[in-house]
């Protein structure tokens, strides 16, 4: 439950946001080194005068089908950009307030083109066709619900057919509490929404972890307690069914919230997809501070831990995890970043074995152990900023 701490840093913003924006856009064509290209600082558009890519999740996705991929950005005043492979702005569309998400790009229709979905903080969802123009054709944009001050998606939506009528949905859990699932055509599915009684920052997983031919809908959330509600204050990592219903063995509860987004995959070889989520560090706010969020969580679909986890982290685990097999050893690795909260902890991105949960390796952060909310020394000289490497701890 963070406070918005951006709204009066334009300026600073802006300059900040024109070269991230030159990087991330440079990177692609460097023929010579990131470094000589990047630091070019080539301006290849113009971008809203008062527009800030502090939080943006940037989405690369061919949208137009020609062959190149757009990037996506939605802004702190409410603008998404639609850049070319070139970094030209090739369409903008305004929509009122920040966008805090990423967007989801599919061809939920089939025409060659993917559609874009994104939510923004007042809570309505947006879906775009690839030339930026809103879908009013399937009902949208869609308002989500306000429950007392807490509005807004800072999620971004999950695309898929979770009910089986070969019609792809859209899934998203807000800020106002609630999980919705629309067929992309614009009803809302039977069942849907689903009241988890909190905040949600997490971003839904689609996935069938029970192989009935149906993809559950895995997200995670924050959980206030109190009478009448089944679940101890933490967090809750949520399964639904197809038609909103309870997975059986669902949703688990941990100490601290879920703001991480779970990753879905088969971790151990057995055939069956695993539940990976990090954690957050909501009882910072209370000035609770302990270090229950500094946890990897890691369920089988019946919702037993699985072997080694949860793995104990230098930091907090808002980070979202990645998995692949890295190593190509025939089992997946799952990568995620932590960071110190309240002076405790440490800047981390680590990888782990998901058959064991050992720890292969991890690093400090760029800005050192002591990164986060501290200054970084201003001099290499000082010997401070030697490595940037660590040695695993086990
Ligand atoms: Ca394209
Ligand atoms: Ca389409
Ligand atoms: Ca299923
Ligand atoms: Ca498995």
């Amino acid at each position: 439950m963070r406070n918005n701490l951006q709204s009066n840093r334009v300026p600073a913003r802006l300059a900040v946001a024109c070269c991230l924006i030159v990087m991330i856009l440079a990177v692609p064509f460097a023929s010579s080194g990131f470094a000589a290209t990047a630091l070019s600082r080539r301006i290849e558009a113009q971008v809203h005068s008062t527009s800030s890519f502090n939080d943006t999740k940037i989405t690369a996705c061919d949208i137009d089908g020609d062959g190149k991929d757009e990037l996506l950005a939605g802004t702190m005043d409410g603008h998404m950009y639609c850049f070319t492979a070139q970094g030209k702005v090739k369409w903008v569309k305004y929509v009122g307030a920040a966008i805090r998400g990423g967007a989801a790009c599919y061809d939920v229709d089939g025409d060659g083109k993917k559609e874009v979905f994104f939510g923004d903080m007042n809570g309505v969802v947006w879906g775009l066709g690839c030339n930026g123009v809103t879908l009013t054709q399937w009902g949208w944009p869609k308002q989500t619900a306000r429950t007392a001050q807490y509005v807004g998606i800072y999620a971004t939506p999950a695309i898929g057919d979770i009910n089986g009528d070969g019609v792809a949905d859209i899934v998203v859990g807000c800020y106002g509490h609630y999980v919705y699932a629309w067929a992309f055509t614009g009803a809302i599915l039977p069942g849907w929404p689903i009241d988890t009684k909190d905040t949600i920052w997490s971003s839904a997983a689609l996935a069938d972890i029970d192989r009935d031919g149906y993809k559950e809908v895995i997200v995670g959330g924050d959980c206030t307690g109190g009478s009448g509600w089944p679940y101890p204050p933490g967090g809750l990592l949520w399964v639904f069914r197809k038609d909103g219903s309870l997975y059986p063995g669902f949703p688990k509860c941990t100490p601290e919230v879920l703001w991480s987004s779970p990753a879905c995959a088969d971790i151990n070889n057995d055939g069956w997809y695993e539940i990976v989520v990090g954690t957050g560090h909501y009882y910072t706010a209370t000035g609770n501070l302990t270090n229950q969020g500094f946890r990897v969580y890691a369920w089988n679909h019946d919702g037993s831990d699985c072997r080694g986890f949860p793995v104990v982290t230098a930091g907090c685990t808002m980070s979202s995890p990645a998995i692949g097999d890295v190593d190509r050893d025939g089992v997946k690795e799952i990568a995620i970043g932590c960071y110190p909260v309240g002076n405790k902890g440490a800047d981390r991105i680590l990888l782990i074995k998901g058959n064991s949960g050992q720890l292969v390796w991890e690093n400090t952060a760029f800005g050192g152990p002591t990164g986060h909310r501290r200054r970084l020394p201003t001099s290499t000289a000082t010997g401070t900023r030697t490595s940037s490497w660590a040695p695993a701890r086990r």
